[in-house]
């Protein structure tokens, strides 16, 4: 016997659902993108580098998670998406970086977009849901952009690319303040 599902009237109108699983997409990407140059950046040597990205695609799993769990709970079907096309080799360290941060400002707009929207049809309770994910790419954009700066602060030649896979281990301590500095400044 077929079990009847009893639909509950809810909030969630079927448009914001469709942005936030695409937002889970994206999301999900990153968390591969960033596994794949992890693994990359492991057989290369850059350790330290490997490191800063595999724990950053366990966060990115949990951003995509923390989406998923919403959607449920506001009465939507969260969809597990589909990833392909992870690209698995690199030209060079440098690459890596320049590609994070091109991904994380295209996450920017995207989550721009979902806050646009949920305003604009007065969904408060998403919107005020999703200002965790806009402090969330400000670090992560930050993070980026200071990792791609150390190529051409310190220079690749020589031990410079030692020196920069070991820099990139430092940035997190360096997020961490800067963003504890904005909220004492109450930025
Ligand atoms: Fe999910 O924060 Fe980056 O992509």
């Amino acid at each position: 016997m077929k079990r009847q599902i009893i639909t509950k009237s809810r909030s969630l109108t079927e448009e914001t659902e469709a942005l936030i699983n695409k937002q889970i997409i994206l999301e999900g990407e990153s968390s591969a993108y960033y596994l794949s140059m992890a693994s990359w950046c492991d057989k290369q040597g850059f350790s330290t580098s490997a490191e800063f990205l595999y724990k950053h695609s366990d966060e990115e799993r949990m951003h995509m998670l923390k989406l998923f769990r919403y959607v449920n709970e506001a009465g939507g079907h969260a969809l597990q998406p589909e990833i392909t096309g992870v690209k698995h080799h690199f030209e060079n360290l440098r690459e890596v970086f320049e590609l994070i941060l091109d991904h994380e400002i295209e996450v920017t707009k995207s989550i721009n977009n979902l806050v646009d929207h949920c305003f604009s049809i007065k969904d408060f309770a998403t919107f005020n849901f999703l200002q965790w994910f806009v402090s969330e790419q400000r670090e992560e954009e930050t993070l980026a952009r200071r990792a791609v700066e150390l190529f051409d602060m310190i220079g690749e030649e020589g031990i410079g690319l030692w020196t920069i896979d070991q820099e990139i281990g430092k940035l997190e301590a360096f997020a961490a303040a800067s963003s504890s500095g904005q909220a004492m400044s109450g930025q």
